[in-house]
Parts: C-alpha cells; sequence; structure tokens
C-alpha cells in the first residue's frame, strides 16, 4: 500500500502552553493563560483525532545540528526536559517511542538526494524540548511513535537562500520516504512565525494583561503570511520566505516551514487556521493543511 501524508500542520511550541495546560508531566503550576493558543491546538486535535494515522515526523528549531540533518535513532527515549530559558516553566518529564524504520528510511531517502545526513544513536540524548512542546501539544498521549529531524542551520552558516535548498529538498525526500513506507503520517513543523522576545518576564509569567506583539510591524508581517498560507499562496510564501525570516526575525530560519511545504507540495487549496496568539511577544499561528479532504 502506498503511504501518505494525513495532515500537515504549523504546531509552535512555546513552553508557555504547556505550562498553562497543567498537564502531570509538567513540574510547574499555572493559573491560566494563552487560552487563545491552547484552544486552537484544542480544535486541531479534535480534527485529528477523526484521522488514524502511523507516526508524527517533526522538525524542531530547538535540534540544532551544522553538519546536516540528524534523525532520532534510537527507540525509546525517557527523561527530563527542562527549558534553558524559561525553567521557571517547563520542567517536563517526557516518555516517547520513534519509529526508527521510518526515521532511516527518511535519513536514506535525504542521502540519495545529496544531503548530508546522520541517524543519532545516543540512548541519552536529551529530546529538545521544541519537539517535546509540539508533540504533546498535538497528541498528549503520546500513543504514536515520532520520527524527529534536526534543524540543519545553514541559514547561521551561510544565508536563508542556502536553507531553503536544503529544506525544499528534505520535504521531497520526507514525501518519497513516506509514499514508500506504507505509512499514514501527521508531519508538525514546531515553529513561531515572528520570534522577537520580550528580554523580561513579568512576576507572574501568565498575567495576560501583559501579553502582546513586540511590535507593530511583527504583527504585519504575521498577518500576511498567515493570509498567504490559508489561501493556497503557499509557493509565493516559500519565495518570500528569506524577506520573511529576515525581517520578522522568524523561527523559520530554521528551515522546519519550507520543509513541511515542500512535503505537501505546496498546497494550492486553503488551509485550517485554528488561531493565532502572542507568547511573551512572539507571534504564533496554529493551523493545518489536510491533503486527503481536499
Ligand atoms: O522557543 C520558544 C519560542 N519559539 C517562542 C516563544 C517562547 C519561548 O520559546
Ligand atoms: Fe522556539
Amino acid at each position: 500500500m502506498t503511504g501518505r501524508i494525513v495532515a500537515g500542520a504549523l504546531a509552535p511550541h512555546p513552553p508557555h502552553l504547556v505550562y498553562a495546560d497543567n498537564p502531570p508531566q509538567n513540574e510547574p503550576d499555572a493559573e491560566c493563560g494563552w487560552e487563545t493558543l491552547r484552544w486552537a491546538y484544542e480544535r486541531m486535535r479534535q480534527d485529528l483525532d477523526r484521522t488514524e494515522y502511523d507516526a508524527i515526523v517533526i522538525l524542531s528549531p530547538h535540534w540544532q545540528t551544522y553538519v546536516g540533518t540528524h534523525f532520532l535513532g534510537v527507540p525509546h527515549f525517557k527523561s527530563l526536559s527542562v527549558d534553558p530559558v524559561f525553567p521557571n516553566l517547563f520542567r517536563y518529564h517526557y516518555d516517547m517511542s520513534v519509529d526508527v524504520p521510518l526515521a532511516e528510511s527518511l535519513c536514506e531517502e535525504a542521502a540519495a538526494a545529496g544531503l548530508v545526513t546522520k541517524m543519532m544513536r545516543n540512548p541519552d540524548f536529551r529530546v529538545d524540548y521544541g519537539t517535546i512542546v509540539s508533540c504533546h501539544l498535538t497528541r498528549p498521549d503520546w500513543d504514536i511513535p515520532i520520527v524527529s529531524l534536526s534543524s540543519c542551520r545553514s541559514t547561521a552558516f551561510y544565508n536563508t537562500e542556502v536553507m531553503q535548498e536544503q529544506a525544499k529538498a528534505l520535504g521531497q525526500a520526507t514525501a518519497r520516504a513516506i509514499q514508500k513506507s506504507g505509512k499514514r503520517v501527521l508531519l508538525l513543523s514546531s515553529n513561531s512565525l515572528s520570534h522577537r522576545h520580550f528580554t523580561t518576564e513579568s512576576d507572574v509569567p501568565e498575567d495576560m494583561s501583559k501579553e502582546h506583539i513586540t511590535n507593530h510591524h511583527q504583527y504585519l508581517w504575521d498577518m500576511r503570511a498567515i493570509d498567504m498560507l490559508r489561501n493556497g499562496r503557499t509557493r509565493e510564501f516559500v519565495d518570500i520566505m528569506p524577506e520573511f525570516t529576515e525581517h520578522a526575525v522568524s523561527e523559520t530560519d530554521s528551515g522546519a516551514l519550507t520543509w513541511l511545504l515542500s512535503a505537501l507540495d505546496y498546497p494550492t487549496y486553503n488551509a485550517e487556521l485554528y488561531g493565532y496568539g502572542t507568547v511573551i511577544g512572539t507571534g504564533n499561528a496554529v493551523m493545518a493543511w489536510y491533503p486527503e479532504a481536499s
């Protein structure tokens, strides 16, 4: 049977959202906070629950590699993840399984396309918080194995154009490997849109009277990005991604969103926009593309 991508989602990973949800895995306690985004995730989960999938493939900006793309290659990880910037909000006990055969096929397919790749086989490796937060918010039961791809830092090492070319090739390789696998797969691009943070935190982190976008310029970029993404202008958005990434200081520098749109073959159908909200000044959209429904 031919495998397929059942959905692809933009699934940002501010640890604040897990903090505010108060799951048993996270140590700190919150009163509330960032409801528009948490309700957006809730509605995305309801839609995703209507379809079956065998694996989640995710690319996170917080697993950063400078020589090629790496793939988690150990069947099971269990440890404590502490956010380096927000240890007061995120101390999360994770327990996850990895679809190693699917990770290996992705790695091989990407290598065959000329990309530098490596399977990560260290059993003591600490999984990055971006992967954990996006997967938790999308599938809190952790009952589906994941495949996690690192973000090759070609934007920092070369420029956004090099990142884009590599991320496009990685997206095509991902789609080919999934087709050959016979599996039904959900893809997650784990990133914020505009990404300029406040440099200080309020005394009560979940005090929503202090939460807003860092500046209007970033908000305008986010609205333009969302408008293009949700209305089928994804190829055009990828074309302006270098400008967006620089001007909005966006986490798209990770290649995650270019990878996702390339794997989905640049949807011309509409995305489902579940919501937009700011977290400590950054702009975040939760949205998904459903190729089967299109
Ligand atoms: O990693 C993040 C992020 N991308 C956005 C907001 C706040 C914290 O962490
Ligand atoms: Fe981040």
